[in-house]
């Protein structure tokens, strides 16, 4: 008797793997046409991998995903994990994957894998990257030993935890990295290999009421010679929370300072490091300016979150009607399951 084949769904959302021409040469760019079905359908290699089912969820390029998307996605993809797949693939287009695959690991309640995936070089281009990535995340999402591990990025051989992935380079196939802790695994001749898992995973988060907007949150690149204008506007925007991408480890120039001050004092400020990679310190420099002094202002240290992640944990929170304190809490989680 021979065992039936692992069953995934696989979601496509547009991006450049779904990209292609509208045959008219000269008439400029390609944009995404193609749906899960056909994807699959360009990989001949996966018969034998796995039984597909493809949904065609959205199209379009994955700047215009929104966070309202992700929570209709996160309940599709459980509702499929309930029908009995043994995982999950979503395809996107890349600008957003780190930000959208962090989401999924906030909201999708299964140990089961969800995998994203896109591609950097589109269908139309010699070398297009789309078909290994597809095969290589697929192989993943059967794998039993990628279970329990949150969302996962599986892109150009490598495996990568949502919470820690970049996208790095604006062409290259290895775009996504992870600077703090490198990749989990890789897979090869098809064989996902899992060699790093992380100790633990963040708390997920319910799924917030779509009827109303979600709350906006503002991010900020801090940069030499801010002097703090934008911090000033925030709130008069509209905007319910703040990510601040600081300087190094912490740090801002001290004529920001007061703006800061002011406005912790009424909205969530979450406080990240524009480097990148590590993690925000707490205890170390005592400058006007410097970490100790923002968080005792009211600052909350992201850990190793970076500014974009931050910002979507900070407006899942608030969109589940965390108060400060609870803001407070989910963030030294986070510090504590680094
Ligand atoms: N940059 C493209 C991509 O990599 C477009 C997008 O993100 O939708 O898929």
């Amino acid at each position: 008797m021979t065992t039936p084949l692992p069953q995934i769904a696989v979601f496509s959302l547009g991006g450049t793997i779904a990209s292609t021409s509208d045959g008219q040469a000269g008439t400029g760019g390609v944009t995404p046409r193609l749906g899960a079905r056909e994807l699959v359908a360009a990989v001949p290699q996966l018969e034998g991998v796995a039984t597909l089912d493809p949904v065609a969820f959205r199209q379009t390029a994955s700047g215009d995903l929104t966070f309202e998307d992700l929570v209709a996605l996160a309940g599709a993809i459980e509702q499929k994990l309930a029908d009995g797949a043994a995982g999950v693939v979503v395809t996107q287009g890349t600008d957003s994957i780190e930000e959208t695959s962090f989401a999924l690991s906030l909201l999708v309640e299964d140990p089961r894998p969800v995998v994203v995936t896109g591609a950097m070089r589109n269908p139309t281009l010699a070398g297009a990257d789309g078909p290994a990535n597809i095969l290589s995340a697929v192989q993943v999402a059967c794998a039993p030993q990628a279970q329990g591990l949150g969302t996962l990025v599986v892109f150009n051989d490598e495996i990568h935890a949502a919470r820690y992935v970049r996208k790095t380079h604006t062409s290259s196939t290895a775009t996504f990295q992870s600077p703090t802790v490198g990749p989990l695994g890789w897979v090869v001749e098809g064989r996902p290999r899992i060699a790093l898992a992380p100790t633990a995973s963040l708390p997920l988060i319910a799924k917030p009421s779509t009827e109303e907007t979600l709350p906006a949150v503002a991010l900020l690149t801090v940069s030499l010679g801010d002097d703090g204008r934008l911090v000033d506007q925030v709130m008069a925007l509209g905007y319910q929370g703040l990510v601040v991408e600081s300087f190094g480890g912490g740090h801002v120039p001290a004529r920001m300072v007061a703006a800061l001050d002011t406005l912790a004092a009424s909205i969530p400020v979450v406080l990240t490091s524009r480097t990148g990679a590590g993690e925000v310190l707490t205890e170390t420099y005592g400058f006007p300016g410097s970490e100790r002094d923002l968080l005792a202002r009211g600052l909350i240290a992201a850990g190793t979150l970076d500014g974009l992640k931050a910002r979507v944990l900070l407006t899942l929170l608030l969109a589940t009607r965390h108060d400060v304190s609870g803001i407070r809490e989910a963030f030294a989680r986070a510090r504590e399951l680094s």
